[in-house]
């Protein structure tokens, strides 16, 4: 098996793995506040995901989550891996829908292939580079809508993007007044896929990781939209950042000088 089909085929068996876990009582536990959980499933799921990457692609890069990264120094040939086993965790806690597994494979700064699994859904969101977006086997399109007061901005949380103070508050702020709607979904992979598949138009998160990002940054490319840190400038592979997604790289200024 080539690299996608590998992900393709652990990721499906990540999402049936999670299915069984909704009927199960699960403990949690706090990382670094109430706010920052963490269940056993997080981690059996990326131990899962890591063996059986590393078992078919010993020299790949493994960035995850749960655990320090794998084989840090690339070697000729191999690829780098961004794996979140639960994007969306509060949501896998307490809604019991609305979180993904989410996988990104990527050869240096090129993209390879990006898989957002819609656990409790079954929606497979994919994308191959140049090979355009999916959602299982439908073609996704971000939408056309420009104009401010049409647009629908989803993100992840209400208290980090508008109540916390931050740099872009004030500005976040104005933008809410102007668009046509604020949706909070709680997992940054499965709402960059909203604007791929043109169901939300904007996307920010004022902090988001490489594993919660770089799977899904893929395809929302692929599906015609565009991304950038909050200052506007190139988002990165490998550290934490803010997150603007577009439906259009030229809607860019209009919501930075919003
Ligand atoms: P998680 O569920 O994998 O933790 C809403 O909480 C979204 O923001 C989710 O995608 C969540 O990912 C992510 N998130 C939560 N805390 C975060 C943090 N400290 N840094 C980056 N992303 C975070
Ligand atoms: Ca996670």
């Amino acid at each position: 098996m080539n690299r996608f089909e590998v992900a393709n085929n652990i990721i499906g068996k990540a999402g049936a793995m999670l299915r069984e876990s909704l009927l199960q009582e699960f403990s949690v536990r706090q990382k670094s506040g109430p706010q920052d959980l963490v269940t056993d499933w997080d981690q059996r799921i990326e131990t899962f995901l890591r063996k059986e990457i590393h078992s078919a692609f010993p020299n790949d890069v493994i960035v995850g989550e749960e655990y320090p990264p794998e084989n840090n120094d690339r070697k000729d040939g191999s690829a780098a891996w961004y794996l979140d086993p639960i994007d969306g965790t509060t949501n896998f806690i307490s809604q019991r829908r609305n979180f993904a597994v989410s996988i990104g494979c990527w050869d240096g700064s090129q993209p390879l292939f990006g898989l957002v699994l819609d656990v409790e859904r079954q929606v497979l969101y994919w994308a191959k580079s140049g090979g355009g977006a999916w959602q299982d086997q439908t073609p996704l399109h971000v939408s056309s809508r420009r104009q401010m007061e049409e647009l629908l901005l989803t993100t992840p949380g209400v208290q980090p993007t508008f109540l916390d103070e931050h740099p872009f508050q004030k500005q976040l702020l104005q933008l809410a007044r102007k668009v046509r709607g604020v949706r909070c979904l709680g997992s940054v992979a499965l709402e960059i896929c909203e604007v791929a598949a043109g169901r939300a138009d904007l996307f920010v998160a004022m902090r988001s990781s490489p594993w919660d990002h770089n799977a899904a940054r893929i395809i929302l490319e692929e599906a015609g939209g565009a991304i950038f840190t909050m200052e506007g400038g190139p988002l990165p592979l490998d550290r934490n950042s803010t997150v603007l997604a577009l439906n259009c790289a030229g809607l860019k200024w209009a919501v930075l000088n919003s």
